[in-house]
């Protein structure tokens, strides 16, 4: 099978072609990658002298490049995109332009080329926010807060459309809250290792008591690997880790992994619309394509802060860039907010 993948040098996109690479011996891979701030062919390294893998530099937004390049390919699973809330508030005409017009010009290619099938990554935010019960389920209606949820949002609709209009056999997957190696240290877990190693205030937004559902990297890219393999056209899959933790927690949890003070947490004023609580009811990909998360949350938590630990030469070139990102959203909130 030869599988074209978006996004792959950020953080889920660049774990999942290697994880595919290993279980598939079969498989090659073509990654198109734009390399903004988020894409990084370090995290691609130790892949460049495999033979089944390909690197191509270009935008998905590049209709003629994407052509081009997909022809002959399989199979498309389409990670690319902008993924950070925060920046979506600063800069939301960027989300439309990669999220939303990206995705359509890369649905148009798999139709005209008929690629046999299409993974879409999307994300729980398309679903909103829950209250302090309950669970989406692939039913719950879409309510995106965001412009970044909301983008993403708008290209699920559009990958519907193609198989509705167009018989192209999409899937689509709606994960909760990934953390693990390689993810840009602008997200709050890789953001608050870092700060805390550099003995710097890690910024919890309001109450910090907002809850995320947790899944190890891996296991989102086992569940996609499922999907790839035995999802059922035009179907969605919520993934999740059944694993709610607050913000106050995780950032508890990192401070005593590193034998760092609580002085470091600074609470500051809340990130607008901020999503009040997200947790995933995943029994339609357990029961359908049988795939279950592997990872232990205190395990998982622990090897990815040693992982941080080991690979600061990664790292900390990035921080420049996510500090960028901080003082953004601190501006925001200074414009009246
Ligand atoms: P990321 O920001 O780490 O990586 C995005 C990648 O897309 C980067 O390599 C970037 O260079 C590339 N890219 C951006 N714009 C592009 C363009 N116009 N053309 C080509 N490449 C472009 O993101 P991530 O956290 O790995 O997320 C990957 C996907 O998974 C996204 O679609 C996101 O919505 C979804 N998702 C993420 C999470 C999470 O917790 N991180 C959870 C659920 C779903
Ligand atoms: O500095 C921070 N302080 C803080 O309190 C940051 C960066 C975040 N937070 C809070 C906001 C959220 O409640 O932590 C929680 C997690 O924040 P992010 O890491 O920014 O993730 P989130 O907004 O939940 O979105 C993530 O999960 C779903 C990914 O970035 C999305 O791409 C994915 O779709």
């Amino acid at each position: 099978m030869k599988v074209f993948v978006t996004g792959g040098a950020g953080f889920i996109g660049s774990n999942f072609v290697r994880l595919l690479l290993q279980a598939q011996p079969n498989c090659r891979i073509t990654v198109l990658d734009a390399l903004t701030y988020a894409g990084n062919l370090n995290s691609l390294r130790d892949l460049q002298s495999q033979p089944r893998f390909r690197f191509e530099h270009g935008d998905i937004r590049d209709s003629r490049l994407v052509n081009s390049l997909l022809a002959g390919h399989d199979a498309v699973v389409h990670f690319a995109a902008e993924s950070h809330v925060d920046r979506s508030i600063s800069d939301p005409t960027a989300f439309v332009q990669t999220n939303v017009e990206g995705t359509v010009v890369l649905l148009d290619a798999a139709r005209r080329l008929g690629v046999s099938r299409f993974v879409h990554i999307s994300t729980d935010e398309v679903y909103g926010s829950l209250g302090p019960t309950g669970l989406f389920s692939e039913n719950s209606p879409l309510a995106p807060n965001s412009p970044y949820a909301a983008s993403k949002a708008a290209s699920d609709l559009l990958v519907r459309s193609y198989h509705e209009t167009f018989g192209l056999h999409t899937v689509i997957t709606r994960c909760s809250n990934n953390y693990g190696p390689y993810q840009f240290p602008e997200k709050l877990i890789p953001l608050f290792i870092t700060n805390a190693m550099h003995d710097e205030p890690l910024p919890l937004y309001g109450d910090g008591l907002n809850v995320r559902d947790w899944l190890h990297v891996e296991d989102h890219c086992r569940a996609i690997a499922r999907v790839l393999e035995a999802g059922q056209a035009g179907e969605v899959y919520n993934i999740g880790g059944h694993n709610e933790q607050t913000n106050q927690a995780i950032t508890a949890l990192i401070l005593r992994a590193l034998g760092k003070p609580d002085s470091l947490v600074r609470h500051v004023q809340d990130r607008p619309g901020h999503d009040r609580r997200y947790a995933i009811d995943a029994s339609k990909i357990e029961r359908e394509l049988g795939w279950r998360p592997r990872f232990d949350f205190a395990q998982g938590l622990a090897e990815t802060i040693a992982w941080y630990q080991a690979n600061a030469a990664w790292w900390e070139p990035l921080r420049a860039r996510a500090v960028e990102a901080q003082r953004a959203a601190a501006n925001r909130i200074g414009a009246g907010h």
